[in-house]
């Protein structure tokens, strides 16, 4: 496997895996909403991240959890255009941008974002992969089954695993012949999925290692975890935790997370372990 990602010409390493701080400037995220809608407060937020361990930052302007609301193209631009500015002038944390706008795509990269994610993997709008092959950034590609509006109503596969797998095949190829070189997959905890499907696909998770790029898992404090334990999402972190470490002995990455520090203690003494 490719174990370098490009990132300005930086080589970032993940033979040891990496955490990813999710920074929503939403006012309806699922577990974080409307904390970080004044640049100030993601800045600080984003800072906190850094200092506790976060490889990357994931900002996302558009809440993609199950039923959210739909904003236009010019609303998710005024979220997080001023917050890429800010922190690529600020710090030099890699910054992702969770888009499945090319134009929210283009604008973020020209103002210091240096990734994009796209819970589409580019089939929402048929000029992203065309825009990140032209700026040379990773691409991390997610499967999802339908618009996150109605993706949870029916979930339903023949084979969920052979289906997430056969996706990202796909998707891998479609990036490479447009250019980009660096792609990472993601199976899309919670995108038109019932648990069953969820913990099937992190069962088996080791088996998307023969795609041969890096893995990211993003299951924090989702519903398959306090759904499966009667608990409520500010409950969630200890679950998000353990299902982390089984993340990492599986062959995840990339951890996209809340809680980095929690998270980053899990990569440490992952990378313990498999010292010896
Ligand atoms: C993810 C992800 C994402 N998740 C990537 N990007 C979200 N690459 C946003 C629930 O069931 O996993 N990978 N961007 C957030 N989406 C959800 C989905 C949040 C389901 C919550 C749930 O609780």
């Amino acid at each position: 496997m490719k174990r370098t990602i490009n990132i300005n010409g930086k080589k970032l390493d993940v033979s040891s895996p990496i955490v990813m701080g999710i920074l929503n400037v939403t006012p309806d995220s699922f577990s974080d909403g409307g904390k970080y809608i004044h640049t100030d407060d993601a800045v600080h937020k984003a800072i906190k991240m850094i200092d506790e361990g976060a490889s990357i930052i994931d900002i996302g302007g558009y809440s993609s959890r199950p039923g959210a609301k739909n904003i236009s193209e010019d609303e998710e631009l005024d979220r997080v255009i001023p917050l890429v500015e800010r922190l690529s002038q600020e710090t030099d944390i890699p910054i992702s941008i969770d888009t499945f706008r090319s134009r929210v795509a283009d604008e973020s990269i020209k103002v210091g974002a240096s990734i994009i994610n796209d819970i589409s993997a580019g089939s929402d709008d048929v000029n992203m992969i065309p825009t990140v092959a032209r700026h040379k950034v990773p691409f991390i590609a997610m499967h999802k089954q339908g618009k996150p509006s109605i993706m949870q109503d029916n979930p339903n596969y023949f084979d969920v695993l052979q289906e997430v797998y056969s996706y990202l095949e796909d998707v891998i190829h479609k990036c490479r012949s447009a250019g980009i070189e660096d792609v990472i997959v993601d199976p899309g905890f919670g995108f038109g999925k019932t648990t069953t499907h969820n913990y099937k696909l992190l069962n088996h998770l080791n088996e998307f290692k023969s795609l041969n790029v890096p893995l990211l898992i993003g299951v924090s404090r989702k519903s398959m975890i306090y759904k499966t334990l009667g608990i409520t999402v500010q409950d969630a972190l200890n679950g998000s935790t353990f299902l982390h470490a089984f993340s990492l002995n599986n062959g995840a990455n990339i951890l996209r997370v809340h809680d980095v520090k929690e998270a980053v203690e899990c990569v440490r003494l992952f990378d313990q372990i498999k010292k010896y």
